[in-house]
């Protein structure tokens, strides 16, 4: 079959340079490299097509964020010259929760595009392609309603499943597969029934956020049952994490969603620099053929993956999964 990848030459405008980890300046990982290497990889596949993004109204942001958080990023971004970097460093006056997520100039209309990304690749599963590809950046699962961090400015995969809701008032899932907890997509849909919101990821007692992604965290009120945590140890193999992921999956069937959206990062390779699994290339094949297996609409959207060419092969096998699982 045919699949289309959606990328956004604008990404290239979003650069930033640094972070401040441990009192430290650090580079910052999120390079276009992530996602040229992997974008370059792909479309050397047969039966991948890849495809430019349509632009979405910066009104699309207001289905999960609130109107503060937009407008204190425009704030910001706006004062900004265009080379400059600001670090949100007042908690609670400043809204970012960590040092990792600068600001520059073009980040309000960058991280839109990210969400362009994403909405454009919904738009084509949802007009009947059965899996669309969002090579979003920056990524979005650690942001949330009013509140970003981790490189996430907008919640990508959140704003697609409000969007696909808003058309249909439809059940969604949400699997994230980044080697990070998902907090921001969790905090997002956590009193909500209608998304069931599961991840896998590196134990928080050890590994960033650290705030959250316990197997206790289940969702509140009318969403207790609709959150479901699976911390994984670090150093996770193959075997150990495709056991996961049945569960996982066997929980997202009885839910029996109409929509599937994959948060994929590809941070959990044993060559990744910041995560701490050990998958290994072929481990992203039969990851996506195990979920391919559950016969859902599927739209993925990318999170992080910071060595550029081992995030490039896990990537690729894993579409290389799609492929041969529908036929
Ligand atoms: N010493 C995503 O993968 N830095 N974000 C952790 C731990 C932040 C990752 C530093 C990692 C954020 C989308
Ligand atoms: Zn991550």
């Amino acid at each position: 079959m045919l699949m289309n990848v959606f990328c956004h030459n604008r990404h290239l405008l979003h650069l930033p340079r640094r972070e401040l980890e441990d009192g430290e300046w650090v580079e910052n990982p999120d390079k276009p490299d992530r996602i040229e290497l992997l974008k370059q990889s792909l479309s050397e596949l047969d039966g991948i097509e890849i495809v430019h993004p349509r632009d979405f109204d910066e009104s699309t942001l207001l289905l999960v964020h609130d109107s503060e958080y937009l407008g204190w990023m425009r704030m910001r971004c706006d004062a900004l010259a265009p080379d400059k970097e600001y670090f949100p460093e007042v908690f609670g006056y400043d809204r970012m929760f960590d040092t990792g997520t600068p600001l520059m100039k073009n980040s309000l209309s960058a991280a839109l595009d990210s969400v362009s990304t994403a909405l454009s690749a919904l738009e084509d599963v949802v007009n009947g392609n059965r899996v669309a590809y969002a090579l979003s950046r920056p990524p979005g699962h650690h942001a949330s309603k009013g509140i970003g961090g981790g490189y996430c400015y907008f919640n990508n995969a959140a704003i697609a499943a409000r969007y696909f809701q808003g058309t249909t008032a439809a059940r969604v899932s949400i699997l994230d597969l980044d080697f990070h907890h998902f907090n921001g997509t969790q905090d997002i849909f956590y009193d909500d029934p209608t998304v069931f919101c599961v991840s896998l990821h590196g134990d928080p007692k050890v590994h960033y956020p650290w705030i959250s992604g316990f197997e206790k965290e289940t969702g509140e009120g009318e969403g207790k049952g609709y959150t479901m945590n699976i911390p994984l140890p670090t150093g996770t193999e193959g075997k150990e994490y495709k056991e996961a992921l049945e569960r996982a999956l066997l929980a997202i069937e009885n839910f029996g969603p109409e929509l599937l959206i994959i948060s994929l990062g590809t941070d959990t390779h044993a060559e990744d620099p910041i995560g701490a699994f050990s998958l290994v290339d072929e481990d992203y094949e039969d990851v996506a053929m195990l979920i391919m297996s559950l016969n859902l609409e599927t739209l993925i959207v990318h999170e992080g993956g910071y060595n550029p060419q081992a995030s490039a092969r896990a990537a690729t096998r894993f579409v290389k999964g799609v492929l041969a699982s529908t036929g």
